[in-house]
């Protein structure tokens, strides 16, 4: 049958007489998402975007026409003739005047899978062929932790597709401790697609193997109850004080691995010094931690014993990265495993977010996929991705970024195609403010989101059921030929045919296209693959046969995988790319920043809100993390997505205790609230939360509730309304999203109808 594949999964395409009817788990997928289904159901639903559109008054008087209506304007439905004809204009009127900085399209985004038709891939090429944007750097997911442990390990985006695969885990480890715990819900998603679910089976047969799981979080049901996980109940944002606790114990009990730590460390003696108390006069005990975790002393003391007497992994979920001072708990999880002595052995050490994506602990051969090539982008600016707002309300101020100092450009036109903003950026009512600065901004998108909705040209994308591609990425054995299913809607159009019609209005067609249609694309793109795969002795169809096999799935490894393994039997051989090529407790280089609150090894800093600094303001802490029924906001409309709200709304998850103090019961609508905004959510009480804190996931499409949004207030609940937009450090410059204190209250206000599903109103829509 043929097939299609998205971040969350590969499906069997059922169609009846060319009708697609729906979309069928891949027979190959043991444990397959019920996630994706919903797409069919959307190709057609009011929410599509089916002609280019622009907001009328932009329409009516140009460029930086009443930027605060943004959002409440309607919209004007024009031909794709003219929104060429505007874009193209409007490109070049702002690179001439302004410089090409002057265009904002980092265009951060999940997108969808498929690699040609990868959104940001073709933006960005197209970008560098009329002179390039400011681009930005980092992720949503971790940025703090990519900044911060290639300084102390020499890597970590790559190091995460080679991690200690999920069967050397099985085997060998005796002990899981898992920060953050390991969320099978978020292990549905596979980024740039996905053959076969794999992290449940993972888990289980770990388990079965007598494995033990530690789930530290502040939700219970972060580790899967069938593995009867220990609960160590953590406050949030303190995982970091914890962590120094172990190693404390362990340097103070003797269980630290001396001889480890002199072969494949350096720092220890300072690191040392700051666990001692020697620096500043403040003992890194059990004792010191245990009020600022919420962990008794003695707990932290067993489990430290526990964790030197057998072959422990600890896992750091991505979580713990996206708060204040995020870049901490990685480095502190770094010491405890090179204490501890385990790293580079088979199911021992540190893995960082297992069961957070499908690819994680696999064992998939490596082999590196051609991609669209981008080209020279000329403009050497660039943000740290989660400073969008920054940037805009800021033009020519200067942040500092991983001990250097940069200046943000003066934004004219930001353009986005493949995310939405509106979903992943933090403080939506101060980005609503930013989004009012620059003169222009465009958006491809395929339903009319709020990123949609507050754009001044909207460009309707075709889907992945709308478009040959092929599915592949690193990250997953399979190879899937994504078939197409069904015609575009409207008059939409595949980003890439977008981009090459204002392309040719540009005069770089030939530089963008090469002169290849689609079709040629995908052949080149497998023609690639095959003399890298030839390159790495694995023999691939030619692209015939591969379209008409539908997929190709790669041996896996013979081997199982265990990270430092190399570097574990040979350090002078296999050295860390840092600049001491071993793991760095204290890091010269990240001492030499200056910056007062990094002082060179893993610190605890007080975050300015966790539920240390709780206030009768705001005495809960929120937690906004990632949704079970979608992918961010991808299909928030589907049926599926729906399914999991109450009466519309996300559900905020809320212990039994803190609700009765309010009131509350199951399925109330509340308000939650702080300085920076609301959201309307549906209650859900459970005593799987620790008391104090609260949970909403992401992904509720941003629904203000009045036109000017005076109030501040998303009605379907949305938790960037209350997220604040802080950086985790001047290191990284991460989103502090996590570090969120809030209040609670029954919601008694006018009833409310949700329209964020809904298009906008739009003039001459045929
Ligand atoms: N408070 C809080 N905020 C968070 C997080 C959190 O934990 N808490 N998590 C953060 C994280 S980890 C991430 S990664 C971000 C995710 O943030 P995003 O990646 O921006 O979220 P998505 O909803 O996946 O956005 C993808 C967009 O691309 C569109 N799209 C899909 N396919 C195509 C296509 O082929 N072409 C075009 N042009 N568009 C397409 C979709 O309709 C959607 O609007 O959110 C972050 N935000
Ligand atoms: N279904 C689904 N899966 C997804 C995604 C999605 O949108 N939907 N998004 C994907 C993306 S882009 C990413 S980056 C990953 C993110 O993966 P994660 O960052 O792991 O995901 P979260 O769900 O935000 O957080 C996981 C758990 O961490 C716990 N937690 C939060 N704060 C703390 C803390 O301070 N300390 C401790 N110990 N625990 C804490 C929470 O209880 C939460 O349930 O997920 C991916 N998987
Ligand atoms: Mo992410």
């Amino acid at each position: 049958m043929p097939l299609t594949t998205y971040h969350w999964g590969t499906y069997e395409i059922v169609s009846e007489n060319g009708v697609l009817k729906s979309l069928k788990p891949f027979a190959e997928d043991k444990d397959p998402s019920r996630i994706g289904p919903s797409y069919v159901e959307l190709l057609d639903h009011p929410a599509r975007i089916k002609t280019p559109c622009v907001r009328k008054s932009w329409l009516d008087s140009g460029p930086g026409s009443q930027p605060s209506a943004r959002g409440s304007d309607p919209f004007v439905a024009v031909s794709w003739d003219e929104a060429e004809t505007l874009v193209a204009n409007e490109l070049d009127r702002v690179r001439t005047r302004h410089g090409n900085s002057a265009i904002y399209a980092g265009s951060y985004g999940w997108a969808s899978a498929g690699r040609f038709h990868h959104a940001q891939s073709q933006i960005h090429r197209f970008l560098n062929c009329i002179g390039g944007y400011t681009r930005s750097v980092n992720t949503y997911s971790y940025a703090a932790a990519e900044v911060m442990v290639p300084h102390v390990i020499g890597g970590f985006v790559n190091m995460l597709n080679q991690h200690t695969s999920w069967t050397a885990i099985a085997e060998h480890c005796e002990l899981f401790v898992a920060f953050g715990g390991l969320v099978t819900d978020n292990g549905q998603i596979g980024n740039g697609g996905t053959g076969c679910h794999i992290q449940r089976d993972g888990i289980a047969r770990s388990s079965g193997n007598g494995v033990e799981f530690v789930n530290v979080s502040p939700r219970r049901v972060d580790i899967e109850a069938g593995v009867a996980p220990r609960w160590i109940p953590i406050r949030p944002n303190a995982d970091t004080a914890m962590m120094l606790a172990l190693c404390h114990t362990l340097r103070r009990d003797n269980l630290a691995d001396t001889d480890f730590i002199d072969r494949y460390a350096v720092g220890y003696e300072a690191f040392a010094a700051y666990l001692d108390g020697a620096t500043d006069g403040v003992v890194k005990s059990a004792e010191w931690a245990a009020p600022l975790c919420g962990i008794a002393a003695d707990q932290i003391i067993a489990l430290a014993h526990e964790m030197a007497s057998r072959r422990t992994m600890i896992g750091v979920s991505w979580s713990l990265s996206r708060q204040e001072w995020g870049e901490q708990p990685y480095w502190a999880a770094i010491a405890v495993a090179t204490m501890l002595g385990q790293m580079g052995l088979a199911g021992g050490g540190v893995g960082f977010g297992y069961a957070i994506a499908n690819h994680m602990g696999n064992n998939v051969r490596r082999m590196s996929y051609p991609a669209v090539p981008q080209g020279r982008n000329r403009v050497s600016d660039f943000i740290p991705v989660a400073r969008v707002s920054d940037m805009l309300l800021n033009p020519g101020g200067s942040f500092d970024y991983d001990g250097k100092t940069y200046q943000y450009p003066d934004t004219k036109i930001v353009y986005w195609a493949g995310g939405n903003p509106f979903h992943h950026h933090q403080d939506l009512n101060r980005m609503r403010r930013a989004w009012e600065q620059p003169d222009t901004i465009i958006v491809h998108d395929w339903c009319w989101n709020a990123a949609a909705k507050h754009a001044d040209i909207v460009l309707p994308c075709t889907v992945p059921l709308e478009r040959s591609d092929i599915g592949m990425t690193p990250r997953d054995p399979y190879i899937v030929a994504m078939t197409k299913a069904a015609e575009p809607a409207g008059v939409a159009r595949n980003d890439y045919d977008i981009l090459a019609g204002i392309a040719a209005r540009m005069g770089v067609a030939d530089a963008f296209t090469e002169g290849r249609s689609v079709d040629d694309w995908l052949r080149w793109l497998w023609e690639e693959t095959r003399k890298r795969a030839k390159v790495n002795d694995i023999a691939l169809p030619d692209y015939n046969d591969f379209v008409e096999g539908e997929y190709h799935k790669l041996d896996p490894v013979v081997h199982q995988r265990v990270m430092f393994e190399e570097f574990r039997a040979d350090p002078e051989g296999h050295p860390l790319a840092t600049p001491s090529g071993k793991i760095e407790l204290f890091s010269e280089a990240v001492a030499a920043f200056g910056y007062d609150d990094c002082p060179g090894h893993a610190t605890w800093n007080a975050p300015v809100e966790w539920m240390g600094s709780a206030s009768s303001d705001c005495p809960l802490h929120l937690i906004g993390k990632q949704p079970p029924a979608k992918l961010h906001s991808q299909l928030d409309h589907g049926r599926y997505a729906e399914s999991f709200k109450i009466r519309g709304h996300e559900p905020v998850e809320i212990h039994p205790a803190d609700a009765a103090v309010r009131g509350l019961e199951d399925g109330d609508i509340v308000q939650v609230f702080n300085a920076r905004g609301s959201m309307l959510c549906g209650v859900s009480i459970t005593d799987s939360i620790l008391r104090g804190v609260v949970a909403v996931s992401t992904g509720a499409w941003y629904d203000p509730a009045d036109p000017d949004d005076s109030l501040g207030m998303c009605k379907h609940g949305n938790p960037n309304m209350v997220a604040p937009d802080r950086p985790t450090s001047r290191i990284a410059q991460g989103p502090g999203a996590h570090s969120c204190l809030v209040n609670i209250a029954r919601y008694d206000g006018p009833p409310v109808t949700i329209t964020a599903h809904q298009p906008p109103d739009i003039i001459g829509a045929g």
